[in-house]
């Protein structure tokens, strides 16, 4: 199944900020890998920088939650709304469906009211910790394009950590920090991304901006990606070729934005209050109705179509290149080392494709005239056709000359004399006075017409028969050319 081509998310904004002010769409989309161009050696392939359209990430991805059990429901239970501790009516029932909050309810298509929704089992074992892990992984490098967005149906939680691998899970960095009181829960200084500049960008931080708990309106937390873009694209995202470049130049800005997996670290849920109603312990859990995660396989710019096939995202490489990623030179394209396609110039980039190794054209390719295969056989040689030899089957053995692959000879200066003053070309042919005819100008012309009379002496009889019947007879050996 191809990923569904959406006006991707640059082309987007771009078309946004030209109705409020004139705007070249000049730069490029990079969507587009190779195209035909016609030159004075004619239709050539013209090479450029790629990627696949930016879309909603959530389709492709697998969600983990740990503690595995820690969904509401089994056994069934009853929960407080949130904002009044008496009204405890509410039941978690993972049996029954229209009572059930499974974790798929967070990707699920979210337009009808009211919400759909995960939700966990309440904190009836306060005061031990009701923390919870949702991992999201899609088992291939994406680049993220958008904010991820996660919606609470629970209030926002009091602490909580958003985290990223690079590595398919196997190790974890932050990547923001969420708290009511950040000094408290994490010994950081609340800070918001407005704070952070082109330098400081990188710098992981904690915010108090979407902690609040349930008595704002909002259930909304962020984490922001186009406002870190914004450092670099200016505060409409106008100038995205000065983030290409950025992005082109400082691999760690690049890898920021890249992961293989993300890690919501739910840590104290919502409580509202200075304390925990111990009373109405019911009252506190999370739910979480949507994620919203917009992005990109990453293809290294050598690639516009990702392929999603047996639960798992390809690129499909172009410019010479393999992998999942489009990471590596394909065999016998290794002329050059690899390296990723690039956003600069703007607007179609440098495709920096692969190129043929320099050993492969020797090596491996056989001289088609010359050999029975055009490639090597298993153990790596060229099988070379009757009468040719060399490595790439494009030498002739003696006794035979290169006309269209090796022939045996017709006529040389060594054993195959032609007779009678004809002259040798090429090894492929004698050419004889006007009087003599034959492969070897060994016949009176007059004599194969059956016309030789006794004045007809336009020349010397021929001349040492036993030689020239040896000749024949190698004769017999070749095969002559048919002229
Ligand atoms: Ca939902």
């Amino acid at each position: 199944m191809y990923l569904s081509r959406f006006l991707s998310i640059h082309a987007l904004w771009v078309t946004v900020s030209s109705v409020m002010q004139p705007y070249p769409l000049v730069w490029g989309h990079y969507d587009v890998c190779k195209t035909q161009i016609y030159t004075e050696e004619g239709k050539v392939w013209d090479y450029m920088a790629c990627q696949p359209e930016s879309t909603d990430m959530t389709k492709y991805l697998r969600v983990k939650l740990d503690p595995p059990d820690i969904t509401c429901g089994d056994p069934p239970e009853s929960f407080c709304a949130m904002g009044n501790p008496y009204m405890c009516n509410n039941e978690c029932d993972a049996s029954t469906p229209e009572l059930a909050h499974p974790p798929e309810l967070m990707f699920d298509f979210e337009g009808r009211h009211p919400s759909t929704f995960w939700q966990s089992a309440t904190w009836k074992e306060y005061p031990k910790p009701l923390q919870v892990n949702i991992t999201l992984s899609w088992s291939k490098t994406i680049e993220l394009t958008d904010n991820i967005v996660m919606t609470f149906e629970s209030g926002r939680p009091d602490q909580m950590i958003l985290e990223k691998s690079l590595d398919y899970g196997r190790t974890w960095q932050p990547y923001q920090y969420y708290a009511t009181d950040c000094l408290d829960a994490f010994h950081m200084d609340p800070k918001s991304v407005r704070d952070l500049s082109q330098h400081t960008v990188l710098e992981i931080i904690c915010t108090e901006e979407y902690s609040t708990g349930y008595s704002t309106n909002s259930k909304i937390i962020h984490f922001e990606i186009k406002d870190r873009f914004a450092f670099f694209a200016g505060p409409r995202l106008r100038n995205m070729a000065s983030l290409y470049g950025q992005l082109d130049t400082t691999k760690k800005l690049r890898d920021f934005f890249t992961v293989t997996d993300l890690r919501i670290r739910l840590l104290r849920p919502a409580v509202g209050e200075m304390f925990v109603d111990e009373l109405h312990l019911a009252r506190y859990f999370y739910a979480i109705s949507d994620i919203k995660v917009r992005g990109r396989c990453k293809c290294n710019l050598h690639a516009t179509v990702c392929v999603y096939d047996n639960s798992k995202l390809t690129c499909e490489c172009e410019h010479n290149t393999t992998g999942p990623d489009c990471g590596k030179c394909k065999k016998n394209y290794q002329g050059r080392p690899w390296s990723p396609g690039s956003y600069l110039p703007i607007p179609k980039g440098t495709a920096n494709t692969c190129i043929p190794s320099i050993s492969s054209i020797g090596k491996c390719y056989c001289n088609p005239l010359g050999s029975i295969h055009d490639r090597c056989n298993g153990s790596g040689f060229c099988e070379c056709k009757t009468g040719t030899t060399g490595p790439k089957c494009d030498e002739c053995l003696p006794g035979n000359s290169w006309h269209y692959g090796c022939q045996p000879n017709v006529c040389d200066n060594e054993l195959l004399h032609c007779q009678n003053g004809g002259t040798c070309h090429n090894n492929v042919r004698c050419l004889c006075p006007a009087a003599y005819t034959g492969v070897l100008c060994e016949k009176l012309r007059c004599e194969e017409a059956g016309s030789c009379g006794s004045d007809s002496g336009q020349g010397a009889p021929p001349r040492g028969a036993p030689a020239l019947l040896l000749l024949t007879a190698l004769l017999g050996t070749a095969s002559p050319l048919v002229f």
